[in-house]
C-alpha cells in the first residue's frame, strides 16, 4: 500500500493498516489533497481482504486542527458547495472494516468530525477534542453538530458548539465522545485485538449495530437476530467454539 508525503500507511502482519494523517506544519489540517488521499486509502484498504482493522491517527503530537482554514479566506458559497467535502468522507461511512481512531494531541473542527466517522475513538492521555468553528464565524459542518448530538446529547453538544471550548480526553469520555483513553503509546493495541478476531463477525457486528441506530427497536432486534443466525455458517464460528474446548486461542481465516 502506497504512502503519499501527507498521508502515511502501513499494513501491519497482524492485520492491522495504520493510516496516519501527516501535515505537521499545519497541524494536519485537512486540505483537498489530505481528504482526496484519506478517501482513496479507505476504497483501497476496504477492499483489502488481508486488512481487518483500521486505525486512524495523526502521529504522536496532534490528530487534525480541522479544515485548513486557509482554504476558507476567499471561498465562496458556491465554491464550498462545488467541492462537494462530504464525498471524501463518504468512504469512512462506507467502509465495512472496523475504524479507530487514535487520537494524541487536538482533535478540532473537522479533525474532530473526522474522528467521529470512526467506530471508536482511543484517546491518548493527551488528546483535546473541540468544535472552535464558532470563533471563526462558522458553524461545524461535517457532523459536529448532528453526531455529536447523538453521541453526547444535546446539553453537552450545545455546551462545545456554542462555547468552542476544548475538552480534555477524560472529559470527553465521560460526556460519551471517547470510548477509552490510554497512554499516549498505547493507542494502537485495542485494534490488534479486534483484528485478531472473525472478520464476518466483526464486520457484522458493525453492520448491524450501525443500522440498528436509526431503525425501530423491533426491526433492529430481528437484523441483530438474521446477522447472529448468518454467523453460524461460517467456519470461523465452528473455529471459535472449537477453540473455546480446546482450550486453545481461535485461528480465525474470515472464512
Ligand atoms: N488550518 C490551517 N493551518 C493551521 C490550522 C488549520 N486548521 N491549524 C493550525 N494551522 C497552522 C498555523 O497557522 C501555524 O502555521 P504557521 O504560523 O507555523 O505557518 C501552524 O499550523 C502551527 O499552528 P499553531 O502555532 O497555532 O500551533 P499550536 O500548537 O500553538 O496550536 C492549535 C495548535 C490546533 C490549537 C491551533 O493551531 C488552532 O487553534 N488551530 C485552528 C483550529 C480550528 O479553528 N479548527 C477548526 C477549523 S474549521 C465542511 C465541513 C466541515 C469543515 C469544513 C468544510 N464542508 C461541508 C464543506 C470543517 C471546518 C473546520 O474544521
Amino acid at each position: 500500500m502506497e504512502s503519499t508525503q501527507i498521508l502515511k500507511v502501513e499494513i501491519q502482519d497482524n492485520g492491522v493498516a495504520r493510516i496516519e494523517l501527516h501535515r505537521p506544519e499545519a497541524r494536519n489540517a485537512l486540505n483537498l489533497e489530505l481528504r482526496q488521499a484519506l478517501s482513496e486509502t479507505f476504497q483501497k484498504l476496504n477492499k483489502n481482504i488481508a486488512v481487518r482493522a483500521i486505525v486512524l491517527t495523526g502521529g504522536e503530537k496532534v490528530f487534525a486542527a480541522g479544515a485548513d482554514i486557509q482554504d476558507f479566506t476567499t471561498a465562496s458559497t458556491v465554491e464550498m458547495y462545488l467541492r462537494h467535502t462530504e464525498q471524501y468522507w463518504q468512504s469512512l461511512t462506507d467502509c465495512s472494516k472496523p475504524i479507530i481512531a487514535a487520537v494524541n494531541g487536538y482533535a478540532l473542527g473537522g479533525g474532530c468530525e473526522l474522528a467521529m466517522h470512526a467506530d471508536i475513538i482511543v484517546a491518548g492521555q493527551s488528546a483535546k477534542f473541540g468544535q472552535p468553528e464558532v470563533k471563526l464565524g462558522l458553524m461545524p459542518g461535517a457532523g459536529g453538530t448532528q453526531r455529536l448530538l447523538r453521541a453526547i446529547g444535546k446539553f453537552q453538544t450545545m455546551l462545545l458548539v456554542l462555547s468552542g471550548k476544548l475538552i480534555s480526553a477524560e472529559e470527553a469520555k465521560g460526556m460519551g465522545l471517547v470510548s477509552e483513553v490510554v497512554e499516549d503509546e498505547n493507542t494502537m493495541a485495542l485494534a490488534a485485538t479486534i483484528a485478531s478476531f472473525s472478520p464476518i463477525a466483526v464486520q457484522q457486528i458493525k453492520e448491524v449495530t450501525h443500522l440498528g441506530q436509526d431503525m425501530s427497536l423491533q426491526s433492529a432486534l430481528s437484523l441483530e437476530r438474521k446477522a447472529f443466525q448468518i454467523l453460524f455458517d461460517t467456519k470461523d464460528q465452528k473455529e471459535g467454539a472449537n477453540a473455546f474446548f480446546d482450550k486453545r486461542p481461535a485461528q480465525y481465516r474470515g472464512e
